[in-house]
């Protein structure tokens, strides 16, 4: 080595080593600096979601003082830009290296708090959403109304008159829900997959609908004319959007926070609870920074609590508790899981002559096809956006079947993690209603299976909405109470037992409506 290069190697070995050293000196500091702290407080509510978030409005609109617990990230107060499905940066994970999108992970990432994250079962991997806002964050915010009469064959002993006349409404202003303009729709080039997908269904046979959402159509108007920055139109959706969608945080938890009884601490994962003698609870709380690590362990006792941290988070702080310390569970908690039916697929070439699906694609769905009726292969299906920024001349479907075979959810002491009892048998009608569905389209229409896509053109595995494990009237009392407890309560899609046919958020949030009115009725929070 000559005497240049010793020099330049030694500087930057001692560079090296000066760095190490202060890194570890921070981490130690990190360490030391870790708080312990005990706060009493009447109400928790854990999670905020869509139960959350109607539980902590209703609360505190009664005069209620409400803590909710969020282990994501409060991005508005963050102050941090969403990234859009071209380029995933720090929303687009949770703590991973890599993005998990349902398919094309190809970007790396330095780990952040992110808003999506991927739970990975051994037949199924289910999305969710983390963050202040829950899943309304990165979901695309299809706002549906269930069908009546699945509705009253899922829920017999609910009132569906009322909900219907009710409930339904009800959360449907609250959510800001609206219809895109079926002009603007006929013009607007980035709505030609929502067009072709129509046609074709037409063509095939099939009945399609007009699906509301609650993301702005006047402000996706106002992007198309470049009056107002970009969204929906800029590929924004499962990593955020940073304009036109009414997520949580612009509806019902802006109006619970501007009564003056809620806080809202996020960056805190609640890790298990603890039934005191006195019937309340401990909950064992850690807060981090937005790169996973520990900076204060923190315990909440409270009166009242409320579980809203989405099926699965639920689930496993029910679960987990109980493996743990010894936390009182009724039988019936983990029974009745299932996917709501999703079974994703697509096809290729379709169109290919005539500028296929669409260059630019708003990731706003408008469309879908129903089929529901049909007694052989009944099901509901999303015309799914697919914004690659080039046209792939692919049509994306987001199936919505039955759910004939429920799954169960257990604890695995072992491996401190939930297991998921559910495997190709509970998808068995709905890889055949696919199958049905993608025949008849190609019959009619031209195009092939997307072999390409997920396994073989079917994505079995693919879950956005886990519903039940905490039935409502089964693992609860008809308001969400939970059974063997004075003083806890459920208030999520764990209360919908597996399947509702429909996107889920409208029926979540609208049970959620009913819950609390009455729990609040009864005094349960007095
Ligand atoms: P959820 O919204 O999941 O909120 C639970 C919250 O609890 C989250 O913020 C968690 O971070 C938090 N949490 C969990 N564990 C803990 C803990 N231990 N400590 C502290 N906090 C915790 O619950 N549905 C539709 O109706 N229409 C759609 O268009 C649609 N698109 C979707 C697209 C994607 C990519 C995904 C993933 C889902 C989509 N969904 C859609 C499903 C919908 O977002 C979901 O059913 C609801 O968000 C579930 O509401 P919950 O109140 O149950």
């Amino acid at each position: 080595m000559d005497r240049k290069n010793f020099i330049r190697t030694s500087a930057l070995a001692i560079s090296g080593f000066y760095f190490l050293q202060s890194e570890l000196f921070r981490a130690a500091e990190r360490k030391n600096s870790r708080i312990t702290e005990n706060t009493d407080v009447p109400i928790v509510i854990i999670g905020s979601g869509y139960g959350g978030a109607v539980s902590a409005l209703r609360l505190c609109e009664a005069g209620k003082k409400v803590v909710m617990l969020e282990m994501g990230l409060n991005w508005e107060k963050a102050g941090i830009p969403f990234s859009n499905l071209l380029k995933p940066g720090k929303s687009s994970a949770w703590l991973k290296k890599k993005s998990i999108a349902p398919f094309m992970n190809i970007f790396s990432l330095t780990p952040f708090t992110g808003i999506l994250d991927r739970l990975d079962f051994e037949h199924i991997n289910i999305w969710v959403g983390r963050g202040v806002g829950g899943g309304s964050l990165v979901n695309g915010g299809m706002a549906v109304t269930p069908k009546e009469s699945y509705f009253k064959e899922i829920f017999p002993d609910l009132d569906a008159d009322k909900f219907y006349s009710h409930y339904f409404p009800l959360v449907r202003e609250e959510l800001k829900v609206n219809v895109i303009d079926e002009q603007f729709l006929k013009d607007c080039p980035y709505y030609k997959f929502t067009r072709v997908g129509e046609e074709e269904a037409h063509k095939a046979g099939f009945k399609t609908m007009r699906v509301p959402n609650v993301y702005d159509f006047k402000y996706m108007e106002k992007e198309f004319r470049n009056e107002v920055p970009r969204s929906a139109l800029n590929t924004e959706v499962i990593y955020g959007n940073n304009y036109g969608k009414n997520s949580l945080d612009k509806t019902y938890l802006r109006k619970a926070l501007e009564t003056g009884n809620l806080e809202i601490l996020d960056l805190h994962r609640v890790q298990t609870i603890q039934l005191n003698d006195d019937k309340s609870y401990t909950l064992n709380v850690q807060q981090i920074d937005t790169s996973g690590i520990l900076v204060a362990d923190k315990v909440f006792n409270c009166k009242k609590l409320i579980l809203s941290a989405g099926t699965m988070g639920t689930l496993q702080l029910l679960l987990q508790s109980h493996a743990e310390n010894n936390f009182p569970v009724h039988e019936k908690i983990g029974k009745k899981w299932g996917n709501n039916g999703n079974f994703m697929t697509g096809r290729n070439w379709v169109k290919p002559l005539s500028g296929g699906t669409g260059a630019k694609q708003s990731t706003i769905p408008v469309g879908g096809i129903d089929n529901w009726e049909d007694p052989e292969h009944p099901f509901f299906t999303e015309i799914a956006p697919l914004p690659m920024g080039m046209d792939v001349a692919t049509a994306l479907y987001l199936l919505i079947n039955r759910v004939d075979k429920k799954g169960e959810v257990t604890y695995n002491k072992t491996s401190q993690s939930l297991t998921l009892n559910w495997d190709k048998s509970n998808t068995v009608k709905m890889k055949e209603n696919a199958q049905y569905f993608i025949r008849k389209m190609n019959k009619a229409n031209g195009g092939t299976r997307s072999h390409l896509l997920f396994n073989n053109g079917f994505g079995a595995d693919i879950c956005y909405h886990p519903l039940g494990g905490c039935v409502l009237g089964e693992a609860t009392n008809e308001f969400g109470k939970l059974k063997n407890h004075e003083n806890l309560y459920v208030l999520d899609g764990s209360l919908i037992p597996g399947t509702i046919g429909v996107n889920p958020f409208v029926t979540i949030t609208a049970i959620a409506e009913y819950c609390i009115e009455n729990l609040i009725k009864q005094n349960e929070f007095v």
